[in-house]
């Protein structure tokens, strides 16, 4: 009888543990794209849209993308531009003079984006 409770509380440990790796698994995120690049402001594209459209930073500041669509995305702006972005790829760039820089995706009339940098 003993041996028999021994084997009953086993299972419940065993059982337990599975249930609570199982569920740290379902609660893991996949890890954000890492260029490399500490980005002091970030930028999604998703939806066809850059979001925030606009972002500031001080002058010496990295901004960086982050393509969040299932389609390919690129930044072209005054003096910086991204090779063609695929799902899950990031660019940055450093904005080392103060000024307004517009840019967009040359791949999707309509989807503009504004840095400010102070
Ligand atoms: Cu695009």
């Amino acid at each position: 009888m003993k041996r028999f409770l021994m084997l009953v509380a086993t299972s419940t440990l065993l059982l337990g543990l599975v249930t609570a790796l199982a569920g740290c698994g379902t609660e893991e995120r996949p890890a954000p794209v890492d260029d490399g690049v500490s980005a002091d402001a970030t930028v999604e594209m998703r939806g066809q849209m850059f979001q925030p459209s606009t972002v500031t930073v001080s002058a010496g500041e990295t901004v960086s993308w982050v393509n969040e669509d299932p389609v390919v995305h690129n930044v072209v702006g005054d003096g910086f531009n991204s090779a063609s972005m695929g799902s899950g790829d990031s660019f940055s760039h450093t904005f080392e003079e103060p000024g307004t820089y517009d840019y967009s995706c040359t791949i999707h009339p309509g989807m503009n984006g504004t840095v400010v940098v102070d």
